[in-house]
């Protein structure tokens, strides 16, 4: 990955909702369709080139991975932006594979996100933080994560990129830890998934790597080495590490991706209000270091998407 290039385009992901944080967390968390919308197109307007999104269910915002979920939200960002729409085949770490995968199937989207080995996800320690819960799942969904696994075998990872591939759909390749990369150079090897590699380094999620800046500068080597100039690196850092992690990555020649699906907060101990506002923060550390955000077009041309 080229690092020193003073006139490249820094891409700026938002995930706007996810499947990590429950209503009781913020009340700033989209939930409906009509909010999950906003959330994204407030995203682009803020200078976001892709939407990278998952649904809920109205009703008690727990994730939903039917495709009805989706469809008005998406012909809604459709209709009012160029945005690249990214859609998760991650859905939740309680759903099967099957259900994990039906959006993706259904929607062809331009890029789906692909994660890169089976996991521990740990959402159990979160539980302290708040005495009562708006909703009855959300209590078990995040005890439960401490005997639950992130389901991602080499089989399932086949699976979804066969099913994707197919609509020319390419892939945020999502690496959890040091090990995934490597995954992602076996199914590159098997000729499955076809370079730029778009890699989004996960750190500091509870069962992957960490959020230390040693912990960035190790994924970025390693992926240099297994990679070359065939990748496009992103990083997402959980809660806290969200920025300081995004700013590491602008200086070292990566791209960022923010959003409520990674983070809730845009400062110590203050809720972000929207998505936008992270999208904003994400371009002032871009543009304070004399660079500039990417448009949709740009991304797509980037990451040879098929528009
Ligand atoms: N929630 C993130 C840590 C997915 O949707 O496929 C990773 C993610 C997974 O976005
Ligand atoms: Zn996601």
């Amino acid at each position: 990955m080229a690092t020193r290039n003073p006139t490249r385009k820094v891409v700026i992901t938002c995930a706007v909702t996810g499947a990590i944080h429950t209503p009781t967390m913020s009340p700033h968390l989209p939930i409906t369709a009509d909010e999950i919308a906003a959330a994204a197109l407030g995203a682009w307007e803020a200078g976001a080139a892709i939407v990278h999104l998952h649904a809920r269910d109205p009703k008690d915002g727990r994730p939903d991975q039917r495709p009805e979920a989706f469809a008005p939200f998406l012909g809604k960002i459709k209709q009012e932006s160029d945005v690249v729409i990214n859609i998760t085949t991650g859905g939740a770490p309680t759903m099967t594979v099957e259900e994990r995968l039906k959006p993706c199937a259904h929607f062809k989207p331009e890029v789906a996100s692909l994660n890169m080995g089976s996991m521990n996800f740990g959402l159990y320690p979160m539980l302290n933080r708040y005495k009562e819960f708006k909703h009855e799942w959300e209590k078990p969904y995040l005890a439960g994560s401490d005997d639950r696994i992130f389901k991602n075998t080499f089989k399932d990872i086949a699976n979804i990129l066969d099913t994707c591939r197919v609509n020319g759909t390419r892939f945020e390749v999502e690496c959890y830890d040091i090990g995934h990369l490597y995954t992602l150079r076996h199914f590159a090897d098997r000729g499955l998934i076809k370079p730029p590699y778009f890699i989004q380094s996960v750190f500091g999620i509870l069962g992957g790597i960490g959020g230390h800046p040693e912990d960035v500068a190790h994924m970025k080597r390693t992926a240099d080495r297994l990679f070359g100039d065939e990748y496009v690196w992103s990083v997402l850092g959980a809660g806290r590490n969200q920025m300081p992690i995004a700013t590491q990555s602008v200086a070292l020649g990566g791209n960022v991706r923010v959003g409520l699906e990674d983070s809730l907060w845009i400062g110590p101990g203050q809720l972000a209000e929207t998505n936008a506002q992270q999208v904003r923060a994400a371009r002032q550390v871009i543009e304070g270091l004399g660079l500039q955000v990417a448009t949709p077009d740009e991304a797509r041309s980037m990451l040879s998407l098929k528009g």
